[in-house]
């Protein structure tokens, strides 16, 4: 942890500049009768989790080049993740997939995250690999698999999740199958759906009353041919017959080009059954860019939208669950995790100054150019002012990346970790 002195040094040095940007901005906003401290607070409340496997470099299927350093353990990810938080005050949570970080020491665990004042987000089961102790492959599927023994395993899997997480208190568990088929003809398509709703509603009735399910989709990968769960309607479908517990997830990286995210967001929140999000970038497939680094404006539309759902009475979708779900070769993950929290955040505070009653004026009339140009507005203001006041407000610093640098962090941790410290996960 950075001593609190500290960090109130480290905000000195900027701190004329960045008064004085954030007063022409108030000036700026007031004038369009916006609540410029009501916008920062709900940019202070905004938390998106860290997952436990996104700390580490990620790699290709070609290469990894690690950076040193890395936390070799589940205790050395929640100080990292502790870390983070104290920089942007954004990030009081931490997702676990089982079994790259079982817990095994629980109340020292319980002290740890109480110590870095955070809490465990969702625990994500993991069925895409198969486990050197373990049974039965998942080559040819898990909950989808033809075979009732291997179903059997994944759902026990996944029951067993959900206990590792309610030792911790998590309240819920991600399902994302890699289940698929590579060929036309491999796999029939339906009964490969009824086996996959059968095994999840043995998992759903195992898992505790409090808790929800989230089902992830993806199009492809790792099966080129055929998903089992491909898109937002499967798991929305899948979610309905299981009932009100089940939430449908969505990750940014998991649509094929073009898709209007957006507009899928804007249907799950009319139906009640967005659960929660991946937050990643996608250039030309799953999460292979930092998250807002390509598609600002996408993010923004997405954002507007969930910022739109929240303001209308009609909607009555729960608390949604944020998460990032991205890890890089090439970047320090830790500085990524930063930037994609302040991309998340700016295009947050850009979506809070949308005028909406004016713009569903403008819809109403069919005024398609005045509507266009009322998000661009928003879009287009410059709101890193109100991003850095709302770290501060959260006990942070102004510019997390310069603090992390100016800290040495990642010198720290290579010379405490090693060089070679490998983390698990991807
Ligand atoms: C799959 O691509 C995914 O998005 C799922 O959320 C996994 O749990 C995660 O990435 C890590 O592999
Ligand atoms: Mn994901």
């Amino acid at each position: 942890m950075i001593p609190e002195q500290r960090i109130h040094d480290l905000n000195e040095a900027g701190l004329a500049d960045h008064e004085f940007r954030l007063r022409y901005l108030t000036d700026l906003l007031s004038r369009r009768t916006l609540d410029v401290q009501g916008v920062i607070q709900q940019l202070v409340d905004f938390q998106v989790a860290i997952p436990s496997w996104a700390l580490g470099t990620g790699g290709t299927r070609f290469g990894r080049y690690p950076l040193g350093g890395e936390p070799r353990c589940l205790e050395e990810k929640i100080e990292d993740v502790g870390l983070l938080n104290q920089l942007n005050g954004s990030s009081n949570s931490i997702s676990l997939h089982i079994p790259w970080d079982i817990p095994r020491d629980i109340p020292a665990l319980q002290q740890l995250l109480q110590e870095q004042k955070l809490v465990i987000d969702s625990v994500n089961s993991n069925t895409f690999q198969d486990q050197k102790d373990q049974h039965y492959s998942y080559k040819f599927g898990s909950l989808s698999h033809t075979d009732q023994a291997v179903r059997q395993q994944a759902i026990e899997h996944n029951l067993e999740c959900i206990r590792h997480g309610e030792a911790l208190g998590a309240k819920t568990l991600t399902v994302w199958l890699a289940d698929g088929s590579n060929f036309p003809g491999q796999q029939h398509l339906r009964r490969a759906y009824l086996r996959t709703a059968d095994s999840l509603a043995s998992i759903y009735e195992g898992m505790p009353s409090d808790w929800t399910m989230l089902i992830e989709y993806k199009p492809y990968e790792p099966h080129f041919y055929s998903m089992v769960i491909p898109d937002w309607g499967t798991s929305y479908s899948l979610c309905q017959q299981l009932g009100k517990q089940a939430q449908v997830l969505v990750d940014l990286g998991h649509h094929l080009p073009n898709t209007n995210i957006e507009q899928i967001v804007g249907r799950l929140l009319q139906f009640g059954r967005l659960g929660g999000f991946h937050f990643n970038g996608s250039m030309y497939g799953d999460d292979d860019l930092t998250t807002g680094s390509i598609k600002p404006y996408q993010l923004f539309l997405i954002f507007n939208e969930l910022v739109d759902g929240a303001r209308d009475q009609a909607v009555t979708n729960a608390a949604v669950a944020y998460m990032i779900d991205a890890s890089h070769n090439t970047k320090d993950p830790l500085e990524d995790l930063l930037q994609s929290i302040q991309n998340i955040l700016t295009s947050y505070a850009k979506a809070l100054l949308v005028d909406r009653e004016a713009l569903q004026e403008a819809q109403e009339n069919n005024d398609v150019v005045r509507a266009e140009e009322l998000l661009r507005d928003a879009f287009q203001t410059d709101v890193r002012p109100l991003v850095a006041e709302a770290y501060r407000h959260s006990g942070g610093v102004l510019d997390p990346i310069a603090a992390y640098r100016a800290e040495g962090i990642r010198e720290k941790l290579i010379q405490q970790r090693g060089k070679l410290s490998l983390s698990t996960g991807l």
